[in-house]
């Protein structure tokens, strides 16, 4: 019988999968979930034929150059690719898989969730409530913006930006975006989508913003302290993606300033670590990088993971791999 592939994950992940890795694989398995730091990932990069990382583990160059001979294959636990190094990875001669598509709709909803959170104040009426400073319904407490009839513009229009466009039309909102391509003229006109080349000047004319682009080199600060610039005043940013494509001390000077009028963040440029700021803040609504938290699809990307593998053990292309062309 052919030997077991050795796979290393690096996270807990749900039973089912855990169950059916090892039943499968050769499986090593993180019992108490604590995220490795630098030795322990060079540790599982030079025992592993598969690593399972996630998007805490940094597979950067200088992890990669520990490699053993035997590591053929980063089978990632997630969408975003931004931990790992691919260009080192390719010239290792590594290969490379994430888990499209499944968290999609979850991302989608979440971010929906923030949009309304913060432009009604949710998180703030749950505070004043659970504070017991609440004296009652007045005509002009607690009031937020309404979302409908407003312009929302999408920064990347992929599949969650797409997915986001759809419910945002249902809530009444007219759809904006900005891709590196005009997406094909069947879905624009689905969504009737308004393409804007110009960043910047899609910028200045919304009163949402959603970030939905993944992190590269080229998307880094995307929004910079000078594109902040461009928002009006009551316009509020949402972002499920990245932490990095926002200049997280800019926006919060402006948000302090009243530049802007609230922002609803899932994601941080240095998480877990927070810009001690936004905690003082209550036009922000914050979340620890739950945009895709659901039982349904942390199972889903589970068995995206092992078909990834199993494809790639019996010796054909995995699904899901990823090539540096793609960003
Ligand atoms: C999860 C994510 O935190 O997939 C991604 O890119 O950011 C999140 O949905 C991640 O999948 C866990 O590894």
């Amino acid at each position: 019988e052919k030997k077991k592939p050795v796979v290393v994950v690096t996270r807990k992940l749900p039973d089912v999968i855990e169950t059916r890795m090892m039943e499968l694989f050769d499986t090593r398995l993180n019992h108490d979930d604590t995220p490795p730091g630098v030795p322990e990932l060079i540790e599982a990069v030079r025992t592993a034929d598969v690593l399972v990382p996630t998007v805490t583990d940094r597979i950067d160059a200088r992890v990669l150059a520990q490699a053993g001979p035997n590591l053929r294959l980063i089978a990632s636990f997630g969408t975003g690719v931004d931990h790992i190094d691919l260009k080192t990875a390719r010239q290792r001669g590594i290969t490379v898989t994430n888990t499209p598509g499944v968290l999609t709709e979850d991302t989608a909803d979440m971010t929906m969730a923030l949009l309304l959170a913060v432009s009604r104040r949710l998180s703030e009426g749950e505070r004043l409530v659970r504070s017991g400073e609440w004296k009652g319904w007045g005509p002009t407490t607690m009031l937020g913006h309404r979302i409908w009839g407003k312009r929302l513009g999408i920064i990347g229009l992929g599949r969650i930006g797409q997915a986001l466009a759809k419910r945002a039309k249902g809530f009444g909102l007219s759809i904006h975006y900005h891709n590196r391509r005009r997406v094909h003229p069947e879905i624009e006109g689905e969504l009737e989508a308004t393409y804007w080349e110009s960043l910047d000047q899609m910028l200045a004319r919304m009163d949402i913003v959603s970030i939905n682009c993944p992190h590269t080199p080229a998307t880094y600060h995307l929004l910079s302290a000078r594109r902040l610039q461009l928002l009006r005043p009551h316009c509020y940013i949402v972002n499920t993606s990245r932490g990095e494509v926002v200049d997280e001390n800019a926006l919060t000077r402006m948000l302090q300033k009243g530049e802007l009028a609230g922002a609803g963040l899932d994601v941080f440029e240095h998480e877990p670590a927070i810009n001690p700021k936004l905690l003082t803040l209550d036009n922000v609504v914050l979340l620890p990088h739950m945009g895709s938290a659901t039982i349904e699809g942390r199972i889903d990307m589970g068995e995206k993971v092992i078909i990834n593998i199993k494809t790639f053990a019996d010796g054909h292309a995995p699904p899901d791999r990823v090539l540096e062309a793609m960003f």
